[in-house]
C-alpha cells in the first residue's frame, strides 16, 4: 500500500519536473566516457556506505584501514567498507571525475585547491548528533559533516574562483550523494541500553524526528549552494547478518521484518520530504534511489540473483560486526550480498551505481545521467 503511493508520488513529482523545468533536451543524454567530464564536481555526506577514509583520521572503532578490507580495491585498505569500490566511487569515474577524497584526509593546502568534490561521510554516522557514538566513538554527524562543507564553500573554494557568482555556477552544476539514516536505527534506536530514544518515541514519531532532521540538513546545502540532490534511501537493515544473528529468539524469515518496517517509516517520510523540497527550494532537484526494494528481494531469493553464497558474510567478523583484521576473506567476492556483517560487497554496490546511473529503476523521477543534463 504505501510502496504504490511512493510510486505515485514520483510519478508525480516528475511529471510536475518536466512541466516547470526544462529538460535540456533528454534524448541527447551523452554515455560516459573516461574523457568527458559530466559535472564539474561530486559532493559526498553519509555514513560507511559512503565514506571514502574520514574514519582513518578518527578516534573510533568504526575504522577498516587493514585487510581484508580493499582487497579487489587499486590501492588497497583505504578506510572503505568494503572490498572494493563504493557505489560513489562508481558514480565518480562514470562523471569522469577522480575518487572523492575524504575531507579529514586533506591538509588545508589541498582543500583550497580542490575542485572536483570533497567526501564528509564517517562510518557510524547519523543524522542525530548522538546516533553511533555511545561506544563507537567519534564520528562526523550529519551536523558537522554540513559544517566541513560550510567551510569548503566559505574559505576554499573561493581561493579557487574570483567571484561569488562562479562559485554559485559551479555549485549549482555539481552533483550531491547522501546516504545516512541507517545508524540512527542500527546504533540509537535499536540500542535501548545505550539510548533513550525508543522510550521517547514511537517508530513513527522516530521517523518524524530524523526526516525533520534531515530536511534542515538539506535546507543548509541548498542555502549554501546545492542544487543537485541524490538522496539513497536506507537499506533493509533488518536483513544484515549482524542484526539476524543478534535477534533472540532468532527469526524464522530471512529478515527481521518489525525492523524492516522502521526503516520504511524512513524511507517514505524522506521521499515525501524532498519531493516538498523540491517545490520549495527554487531550482532544486532531488532524486531518490530506490535501495530498499532490489536489496529487499535480493536478501529473501540471493541465489535467483546470482549471489550463491546468500547472507553469509564474505570475511571472518568479530563482535564489532566488521571483519576480523588480516584473515583470508571467501573467494569469490561476487556470490556474497555482505562483505562483513553489515556492509555490501562492491558487486552490490556496483549494481546501484550502475541502476542509478543509467538504469530507469532504480533513481526517481530520473537517473544520475539526466541530472547532469537538466
Ligand atoms: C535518558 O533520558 C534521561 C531523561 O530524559 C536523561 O537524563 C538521560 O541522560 C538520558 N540518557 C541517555 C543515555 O541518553
Ligand atoms: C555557515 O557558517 C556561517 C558562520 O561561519 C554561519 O553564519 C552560517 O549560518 C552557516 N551556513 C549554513 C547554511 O549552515
Ligand atoms: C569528530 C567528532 O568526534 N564528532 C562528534 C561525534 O559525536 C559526538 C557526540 O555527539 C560529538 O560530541 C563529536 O563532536
Amino acid at each position: 500500500m504505501k510502496f504504490s503511493i511512493v510510486f505515485m508520488l514520483h510519478l508525480i513529482s516528475f511529471f510536475l519536473l518536466v512541466q516547470t523545468q526544462q529538460f535540456a533536451s533528454v534524448e541527447a543524454v551523452k554515455l560516459p566516457s573516461q574523457s568527458h567530464v559530466l559535472a564539474p564536481a561530486l559532493y559526498v555526506f553519509g555514513d560507511s556506505l559512503v565514506d571514502s577514509g574520514n574514519n582513518n583520521y578518527l578516534q573510533t572503532l568504526a575504522k577498516v584501514n587493514y585487510t581484508p578490507y580493499g582487497v579487489d580495491f587499486r590501492n588497497g585498505a583505504t578506510g572503505r567498507f568494503n572490498n572494493g569500490k563504493t557505489a560513489v566511487d562508481f558514480i565518480a569515474s562514470w562523471l569522469g571525475l577522480p575518487y572523492v577524497p575524504p575531507y579529514l584526509g586533506l591538509s588545508e593546502k589541498q582543500r583550497r585547491k580542490t575542485k572536483t568534490g570533497i567526501n564528509y561521510a564517517s562510518g557510524a554516522a547519523g543524522l542525530l548528533q548522538e546516533s553511533g557514538t555511545a561506544i563507537i566513538g567519534d564520528n562526523l554527524s550529519m551536523e558537522e559533516q554540513v559544517n566541513y562543507f560550510n567551510k569548503t564553500v566559505k574559505t576554499d573554494l573561493p581561493k579557487i574562483f574570483k567571484t561569488h557568482k562562479k562559485i554559485s555556477k559551479y555549485l549549482s552544476k555539481s552533483i550531491f550523494v547522501i546516504s545516512i539514516g541507517s545508524n540512527d536505527y542500527i546504533n540509537n534506536y535499536l540500542q535501548p541500553t545505550l539510548y533513550n530514544s525508543s522510550k521517547i518515541y514511537n517508530p513513527e514519531q522516530y521517523g518524524a524526528l530524523l526526516v525533520s532532521t534531515f530536511r534542515k540538513h538539506l535546507t543548509s546545502l541548498y542555502k549554501l549552494g546545492a542544487r543537485k540532490f541524490v538522496i539513497f534511501e536506507v537499506g533493509p537493515v533488518g536483513c544484515t547478518p549482524a542484526i539476524v544473528f543478534r535477534t533472540t529468539p532468532r527469526p524464522t524469515t530471512p529478515c527481521v521484518e518489525n525492523i524492516n518496517d522502521l526503516v520504511k517509516i524512513f524511507n517514505f517520510r524522506t521521499t515525501i520530504m524532498i519531493l516538498e523540497l523540491t517545490f520549495t527550494l527554487k531550482g532544486s532537484i532531488f532524486i531518490s534511489a530506490d535501495i530498499y526494494g532490489k536489496s529487499y528481494q535480493q536478501n529473501l531469493h540471493p541465489i535467483k540473483y546470482g549471489f550463491t553464497g546468500g547472507n553469509t558474510p564474505c570475511c571472518a567478523v568479530g563482535a564489532s560486526t566488521l571483519c576480523l583484521p588480516n584473515q583470508k576473506p571467501c573467494a569469490n567476492r561476487n556470490a556474497h550480498l555482505y562483505w562483513d556483517a553489515f556492509h555490501p560487497v562492491q558487486r552490490v554496490n556496483y549494481e546501484v551505481a550502475n541502476g542509478c546511473f543509467k538504469g530507469s529503476h532504480t533513481c526517481f523521477p530520473m537517473n544520475i545521467l539526466k541530472l547532469t543534463n537538466v
